[in-house]
């Protein structure tokens, strides 16, 4: 696969170039209409001081009035011919950058649905927003606007500079010394004042994230009392904004006069030198305004052609971080011949399994475990023992580093990802739910599920008692703009959801963490009925949870050091008694 002799490094100019047109690839009517426009616009342009010249030569200086009046109405023609071209060409040529802008960010949301779990490990989330938003403007804007305005931009300077020297070469020559410097300035200023741009953004991306941060903690600022600290650093935010902010602003003063300036000193050079001609009777003075009007007119698209090469250095710049990780960052991979599962109860095994963080050491070091059809295993150990780790190879959140997975007698790496997701079922450590009413969370996994069975696992996951006395009863509202639930209320929600998956292996990282013992005692009866046929994996802190598996398992140190019945495992003296001995004492 090409994939995986992708270097990010290759991104240069041309090949990001090239990737960046292939999302043209639809556009290309609306481009050449484009295109078409830019050129007409360039004539039509062209012609005007044309016509100044004539009408000077031919109607002003003979003081013949008669002819004033139609060389008026064709100027207004012409002008108004070139106002509607460059109207429809805006049309056009920003629909192609919304597009391509879409499309790119299209790509980069679908590739974050794909990425594995431990992309999200090692990219701060800000970046991974704004690749997708703020990034992608400058795409936008050089697509939409810098291609086709620096195809006119061009254009209009090589037809300007053939009519300048086709009327007089040496003044041609003499005026247009200056105006390169007019695309040079234009230049160097985007080159300063862009840096600035995105600076002032990320600073204010800075400052609207410390805001959140300090809106979401408000209630640890305010209990640990940390009031003036939370405002030292937001002024410190806010105090950068503003003095990157002055900084644009002089880069801004100093160099938008410098782009008046230039050009009047060319026109200067047509008074002096031309004036001369013309007073010489070398020169018309109808050619004499040709000049000046044309050296007006260059003005823009030369300013324009300096700001488009920024524009377009930074496009690429943009366009070849995003095609970086688009290409670079490899999605979990699929298998190339996938594997079915077999029907009915799923068995689920640990061969020698391996797991390491790419930041820190390995976690597990050799577990071997086999959990027959229909069995019910706690996974103990103390915190960071690795119950998390072990259980986030089921879905395939992260791959083992060495030894396999199995489900079903089938390598999770050898099924269709979607397969194995809609067969092991899983609570994690720390649900969330999505901020929609509590049926959709609870039907989140399977939204056809029949009514009834909802009910039952809501019974099961005690949901029931608690779902009745909101507000909406199931039809309440849960997150930030409704109900919050309690954290013990929410285990419970992402419990009866992953009842209500009809997963056939379930995979419950502390279920119960935040229940109260007397609560769970309820729901681990009511759990057993539930889960009937199911193989299940709890990984828990608690006796009581412990007391409903058939059998429990003990990680310590990346291996599994005890296995067996529970109240076997409590009478003896390894680590399992010495986890759980206190709360028999205590109970
Ligand atoms: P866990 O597998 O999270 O340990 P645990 O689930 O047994 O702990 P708890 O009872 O508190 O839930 O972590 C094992 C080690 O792996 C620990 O040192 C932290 C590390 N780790 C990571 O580096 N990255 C991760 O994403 C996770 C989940 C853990
Ligand atoms: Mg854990």
């Amino acid at each position: 696969m090409s994939r995986n002799r992708f270097d990010p490094a290759d991104l240069t100019l041309w090949p990001t170039m090239r990737r960046l047109l292939r999302l043209w690839r639809g556009e290309w009517r609306l481009a050449a209409f484009g295109f078409v426009c830019a050129l007409a616009f360039t004539g039509l342009s062209l012609t005007i001081p044309k016509l100044i010249q004539y009408v000077i030569d031919d109607a002003v200086v003979p003081r013949d009035r008669g002819k004033l009046l139609p060389y008026l109405a064709l100027i207004l023609l012409v002008a108004s011919a070139r106002f509607f071209v460059n109207y429809v060409r805006r049309f056009a040529t920003a629909r192609i950058g919304i597009r391509v802008e879409a499309r790119m960010r299209e790509l980069l949301y679908d590739a974050y649905l794909r990425y594995p779990r431990a992309f999200y490990d090692h990219h701060p989330t800000g970046q991974v927003l704004s690749r997708a938003t703020n990034d992608l403007y400058p795409i936008r804007y050089f697509i939409g606007w810098g291609l086709v305005q620096g195809a006119q931009s061009a254009m209009m300077i090589v037809g300007a500079a053939v009519i300048l020297v086709a009327v007089s070469p040496p003044l041609a020559l003499a005026s247009g010394v200056a105006m390169p410097f007019v695309g040079l300035l234009a230049y160097a200023f985007a080159r300063r004042v862009h840096p600035l741009s995105r600076e002032v953004q990320e600073r204010k991306g800075d400052l609207t994230e410390a805001t959140g941060e300090a809106v979401v903690g408000m209630e640890m600022v305010q209990a640990f009392g940390r009031e003036d600290d939370v405002q030292t650093r937001f002024g410190g935010h806010a105090g950068s904004v503003r003095d990157v902010s002055v900084q644009q602003a002089d880069v801004e003063a100093r160099f938008l006069p410098g782009l008046i300036f230039v050009p009047t000193l060319a026109i200067a050079t047509v008074l002096l030198v031309g004036g001369r001609q013309v007073a010489r009777g070398e020169m018309t003075s109808g050619e004499f305004a040709l000049f000046i009007t044309l050296l007006l007119q260059l003005v823009w698209p030369l300013e324009a052609l300096g700001w488009i090469t920024n524009v377009g250095q930074r496009a690429v710049a943009s366009a070849g971080r995003s095609f970086a990780w688009l290409e670079g960052i490899p999605a979990l991979p699929e298998p190339e011949n996938p594997r079915r599962l077999p029907d009915g109860p799923l068995d689920v095994r640990f061969e020698s399994v391996h797991a390491r963080y790419p930041t820190g050491g390995t976690v597990l070091k050799g577990v071997d475990l086999a959990i027959e059809r229909g069995q019910i295993v706690a996974v103990c150990g103390s915190t960071g023992a690795g119950k998390t780790t072990l259980l986030n190879l089921l879905p395939r959140f992260y791959d083992a580093t060495e030894g396999r997975v199995l489900v079903g007698g089938v390598d999770v790496r050898d099924v269709r990802l979607a397969d194995l997701r809609s067969a092991v079922g899983l609570v994690t450590q720390r649900p969330i739910l999505f901020s929609v009413p509590l049926r959709e969370n609870l039907t989140a996994a399977r939204p056809d599920a029949p009514w009834h069975e909802v009910l039952a696992a809501c019974h099961a996951a005690g949901v029931s008692g608690f779902a009745e006395e909101l507000p909406d009863g199931y039809d309440t509202l849960i997150g930030e703009r409704g109900v919050n639930l309690s954290g013990g209320q929410r285990q419970r929600v992402a419990l009866a959801r992953a009842l209500v998956a009809g997963a056939r292996v379930l995979v419950l990282d502390d279920p119960m963490s935040a229940v109260d013992t007397q609560t769970e005692r309820l729901l681990v009866d009511n759990l057993r009925p539930a889960v009937e046929g199911k193989t299940v994996l709890i990984a828990t802190q608690r006796l009581s949870t412990v007391e409903v598996a058939d059998r429990a398992v003990v990680l310590d140190g990346g291996r599994i050091v005890q296995d067996g019945r529970p109240g076997d495992l409590l009478a003896g003296d390894g680590l399992f008694s010495k986890l759980f001995g206190d709360e028999v004492v205590a109970a």
